[in-house]
């Protein structure tokens, strides 16, 4: 992590020297996030998957807030909650802000849904000012990000971007509903999800997101820029054996589909533990049939490599693509690999954020860069757009749990900056000759 030495002396807390509108938007959000948490689809967790009812709530619950600031609201194709400040073209070049509003599994209350609330906040402050930009600001609520549901990700800011690949919609959910399916029943319109569809003249993205690890904490920041986010490769890997009685079967005999797995679950641990710069994951397995005297007939993994460094992370792929068919033909089980996602390492830009810089340093706050190990909607958008990414400190650096929570002072850092960057910063931005996708700069 890099700190930069400002003029100012830092805030402890981010609380110190904000404007006390900050203070109770802050309020607002965090009571906002709690009755997001509300919509869930499994009481006393928060759960909210794409296409579920539950996502239904929040997004209905946002769009009533959204309208309250005095955004106009829509839905796309793939059911995007988007929230447009008022008048001109509606099809006129916009500058985005936003995060997703679905969740993991027993997630947390702040992963996403903060990032939407925090620019809904800024957004309003701006339209309440009557501030003239020249271009329109889009709140967007992307409808999945983390791919719960389907297991593919960024589905939602795919579709915003005009990067959506219209194959997905075959994809089934562990119900055998097709995404396609799910897609028009949440509202959305899947025959307008194509391969050929124009990305909407975008000129920027901001997405505000807690920090999911402990750097913030530790430097005793309420707030960080993102300097690149990690590069991700998810892969789902089958292994085909033969079921058999567990009391008859030999083991020379045997097909054993859940030890072949097995076997590449630890060799993905033991090689990311081996190498510097990589992490490397299996979240879940399932194994069929599933009965404590039958010999597994079959077995898939998730699979979920990162790194920084995108030859470390292609080399790692390689090789526990090997390690999965070695550990397979030891057992004459076969195995089936699919990529479902594969993102490059994604810098941010360097003139929206210096923007941000500015911005920290106007309202008194220290200037700390870090990069993510977590993915963003900002890795799609980063293909149609300059993007820049505020991280907000979150307790213990804890993510993907009910545990997850954020300080109201550092929340209404957050809303300070993002107010200050759009009322101070974004004006001077030049969206590029072409004033449509080209990278931009904002003079700080
Ligand atoms: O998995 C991720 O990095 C993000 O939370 N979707
Ligand atoms: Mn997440
Ligand atoms: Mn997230």
């Amino acid at each position: 992590v890099e700190a930069e030495q400002t003029a100012d002396p830092p805030v402890a807390d981010g609380r110190a020297g904000l404007p006390p509108a900050a203070a109770t938007a802050a309020a607002r959000v965090l009571r906002r996030c709690d009755e997001v948490a509300g919509c869930t689809e499994s009481p006393g967790r928060v759960c909210r998957r794409y296409g579920t009812a539950a996502l239904t709530a929040a997004m209905d619950l946002i769009a009533g807030w959204m309208r309250d600031a005095g955004l106009e609201t829509r839905r796309d194709a793939i059911g995007n909650l988007i929230g447009r400040s008022p008048g001109g073209n509606p099809d006129a070049p916009a500058f985005a802000l936003g995060s997703h509003l679905d969740s993991v599994p027993d997630g947390g209350r702040y992963d996403g849904a903060l990032g939407v609330l925090v620019a809904i906040e800024a957004v309003a402050g701006m339209t309440a000012g009557g501030a003239a930009l020249p271009f329109r600001l889009e709140v967007v609520a992307f409808a999945d990000e983390e791919g719960a549901r389907f297991h593919t990700t960024y589905l939602g800011s795919r579709a915003y971007a005009g990067r959506f690949d219209p194959a997905l919609l075959d994809r089934t959910d562990a119900d055998g509903a097709s995404l396609a399916s799910a897609c028009a029943d949440f509202g959305g319109h899947p025959d307008r999800l194509v391969a050929s569809c124009s990305p909407l003249p975008v000129l920027g993205y901001l997405e505000v997101h807690i920090e999911q690890g402990p750097a913030l904490e530790a430097l005793g920041a309420p707030l960080g820029i993102v300097t690149a986010i990690a590069g991700q490769t998810r892969a789902a890997v089958g292994f085909r054996g033969e079921a058999g009685h567990a009391g008859t079967v030999a083991m020379a005999l045997r097909r054993d589909a859940l030890a072949a797995a097995a076997e590449a679950v630890l060799s993905a641990e033991r090689l990311a533990q081996e190498t510097p710069a990589l992490l490397a994951t299996v979240g879940r397995i399932d194994v069929l049939p599933g009965a404590s005297n039958v010999v597994p007939g079959a077995a898939r993994i998730t699979l979920d490599v990162r790194s920084p460094n995108d030859a470390v992370r292609k080399d790692a792929v390689r090789s526990l693509r090997g390690a999965c068919v070695d550990a397979g033909e030891r057992r004459n089980v076969g195995v089936d690999w699919e990529v479902v996602q594969d993102d490059p390492a994604t810098a941010m830009d360097a003139g929206l954020s210096g923007g941000l810089a500015a911005s920290l340093a106007a309202v008194g706050l220290p200037v700390h860069r870090l990069p993510s190990g977590a993915g963003h909607d900002a890795v799609v958008m980063a293909e149609i757009c300059p993007v820049a990414m505020l991280f907000v400190r979150c307790a213990g650096g804890i993510s993907h749990h009910p545990d997850e929570a954020v300080a109201a002072g550092d929340v209404a850092a957050a809303v300070a900056v993002v107010s200050d960057f759009l009322r101070s910063r974004i004006g001077s931005f030049n969206p590029g000759v072409d004033g449509g996708n080209a990278p931009g700069r904002v003079e700080p």
